[in-house]
């Protein structure tokens, strides 16, 4: 029956490709444009499950979209002109994906890669190819190919192999074999002993193969630009009898050079299990010396080893070019496949300026690192989240009660109830139905100029007022005279007479621990300065962690001048109250949730409506 089939491909064939693999659809593509074809091989690719789109792909130097579909069905029906499956299925779901494409009317030819597919499976489908007239190549098979025309997936390696063997352009040998990687390497014979292959497939090393040596070597027959046969069998089955018979019986005619390998398995004392799942010579018959033996009398040419192939093969094209049997097929010129950037770099064949640079974390090694300290580093030395804030922002370690202020900074500054600006949106959101994400990022929104916002600005304010040696009142009014706040001064439910405990704890705390702290006192002069006015024109907490942070800067000896003044002009500090709130606001969007607050709406008394 296979042999009615003859070509299974042409420069038009088209493949359905199951489970998307982006190597071998690529080389399938790479192949296609060596050969000239017009059109890409892979017709569509059939993701189970997806809901159809595309992938990216190459056609030579043009970036092409292939479709992918969610079933072969549908598939099929979009492309009835692919006739060839691609299988990449697992040998988990590898039997029912091949099942579904026997069925489908338009596919004629399965290509299962998978190894591993259980036997009685393979049988089975073998039983319905057989009574369908469907060829299957496989499993456990890199696939097959038509030189110039038509390769599936990974068959004959590399883009350079591929040139190396001519596979560009169809030759005048048909080529069969079981191992994948064998008929590789007798490609490259082929190319070097004759005018190159017509016709390869490996039909792999299960000991049920879908289709057998016989199977193509009878199609090889019916191929009239096949001059020549070549085979490569190994020991273990009964496959290589049945082209004994063929040949006995004259189904095929033409010249076949053949080896089985194994022939070594006659050295070892116990049965030897070889590479492939069918490559166990169980008994004399199945052995390969006596499937060598029974080619050589039914008529192939067999050598007398493995290295004596290449003699064979070119010495029976000789005589076919001498007979006049066959012309040696012209080369041709090959198409020039760009290369891809990522290769071209990694073979430093082109330079390409970066379009990012980033000093904060490497995840190029073996695990990520924070300034140069692996994560292994972290756990088992006992960072905390402060040293990990000093390595990611702050490019450096710092002193221990230098962490640990920040780490105060973020437990105090973690949420300040339900009431304040950055809270009530997060609530509001998530009593919106709004996912955890909104309902963070709406608060975190209000963080400003008057909310939470202010520490970047008071840093900068005190720091110019002690460099420019101003006193508390002249800074002050300065300020009112340009119709400005001073930022980290005022609090709207904390005063004199009712202090806020984060800006005490903090300041008890920098006063025990810090080297200086002249930006506190310069802070407090101006407190003093400001309650004069209002009871609630305290020190708040931006204010304070403002005023804290330059005596961090200034006293610790860590950084430089310039340093100093860029971490306060890009605006580090504002950070640690938007790290240290995102906890709380999380918090309150999950708390919401949890309660099943219902929608939120603002009572109409609380509004003045007004024209
Ligand atoms: N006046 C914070 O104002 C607030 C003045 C001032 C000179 C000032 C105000 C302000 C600077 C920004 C700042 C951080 C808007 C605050 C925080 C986190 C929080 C929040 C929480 C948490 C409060 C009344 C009179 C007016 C004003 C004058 C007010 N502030 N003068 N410099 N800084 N501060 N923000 O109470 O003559 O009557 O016109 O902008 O540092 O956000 O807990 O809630 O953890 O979540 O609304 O702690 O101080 O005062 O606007 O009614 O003004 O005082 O000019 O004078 P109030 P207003 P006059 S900490």
């Amino acid at each position: 029956q296979q042999g009615e089939l003859g070509q299974l491909f042409s420069k038009e064939t088209q493949a359905i490709f199951f489970n998307w693999k982006e190597k071998p659809v690529q080389r399938m593509l790479d192949f296609d444009f060596l050969c000239g074809r017009p059109t890409p091989s892979v017709a569509c690719i059939v993701q189970p499950g997806s809901n159809g789109g595309f992938q990216k792909v190459f056609f030579g130097d043009e970036e092409i979209a292939i479709p992918v579909y969610g079933s072969t069905t549908e598939a099929a029906k979009k492309h009835p002109k692919a006739d060839v499956f691609v299988n990449y299925a697992s040998f988990r779901s590898a039997y029912e994906s091949t099942m579904e494409a026997l069925q489908t009317a338009t596919v004629r030819v399965v290509a299962v890669i998978a190894e591993g597919v259980p036997e009685k499976d393979t049988k089975r489908l073998i039983a319905y190819a057989r009574s369908n007239n469907k060829v299957i190549i496989g499993p456990a098979t890199v696939g097959g190919v038509q030189a110039g025309a038509f390769k599936i997936g990974d068959t004959a390696g590399t883009l350079d192999n591929i040139i190396a063997c001519k596979l560009y352009r169809p030759g005048s040998v048909g080529f069969v074999s079981k191992s994948g990687g064998m008929s590789n390497e007798m490609y490259n014979v082929l190319s070097r002993a004759t005018d190159g292959l017509y016709e390869g497939i490996a039909i792999g090393g299960d000991t049920f193969p879908g289709s057998t040596l016989s199977d193509h070597c009878i199609r090889y027959q019916h191929i009239p630009q096949i001059k020549m046969i070549v085979v490569l069998g190994e020991l273990g089955g009964q496959d290589e009898y049945s082209l004994v018979n063929a040949l006995k019986e004259g189904k095929v005619t033409k010249p076949v050079v053949a080896w089985v390998s194994g022939t070594c398995a006659k050295l070892f004392k116990s049965e030897v299990q070889f590479g492939h799942a069918g490559a166990r010579s169980t008994g004399e018959s199945d052995s390969a010396q006596a499937k060598n033996a029974a080619l050589a009398a039914a008529g192939a040419i067999v050598p007398d080893s493995f290295e004596g192939l290449e003699g064979a093969v070119r010495a029976t094209y000789q005589k076919l070019v001498d007979e006049g049997v066959l012309s040696p097929q012209a080369d041709i010129e090959v198409p020039e496949i760009p290369m891809d950037l990522a290769t071209a770099v990694k073979l430093k064949k082109v330079r390409k300026p970066t379009n990012v640079v980033s000093t904060i974390c490497d995840d190029r090694g073996e695990e990520p690192t924070y300034f140069g300290v692996t994560m292994s580093e972290l756990i088992e030395e006992d960072y905390g989240i402060g040293d990990v804030l000093a390595l990611l922002w702050f490019k450096r370690k710092l002193p221990k009660y230098f962490t640990k202020f920040m780490e105060m900074c973020i437990m105090l500054c973690a949420d300040h109830g339900p009431c304040v600006s950055g809270a009530h949106n997060s609530i509001v959101t998530s009593r919106a139905g709004k996912d955890l994400v909104s309902c963070l990022v709406s608060g975190l929104l209000t963080i400003g100029p008057r909310f939470g916002g202010a520490i970047d600005d008071a840093a900068r304010c005190f720091k110019k007022a002690v460099e420019d040696n101003l006193g508390a009142a002249a800074f002050v009014e300065g300020l009112k005279k340009q119709g400005k706040r001073v930022p980290g001064i005022g609090h709207r439910i904390k005063s004199k007479d009712n202090r806020d405990k984060r800006v005490e704890l903090l300041s008890k705390y920098a006063r025990r621990f810090f080297p200086g702290t002249k930006h506190l006192d310069y802070a407090i002069s101006v407190e003093e300065y400001t309650l004069q006015k209002a009871a609630n024109l305290v020190l708040n907490v931006d204010g304070c962690i403002g005023a804290l942070f330059l005596d961090l800067l200034h006293s610790s000896g860590c950084f430089s001048q310039r340093e100093m003044d860029d971490i306060i002009s890009v605006g580090y500090l504002n950070g640690l109250f938007v790290l240290a709130r995102s906890i709380g606001l999380i918090g309150h969007a999950l708390d919401q949730k949890r309660l099943q607050q219902p929608l939120y709406r603002h009572p109409w008394e609380d509004v003045l409506y007004t024209r």
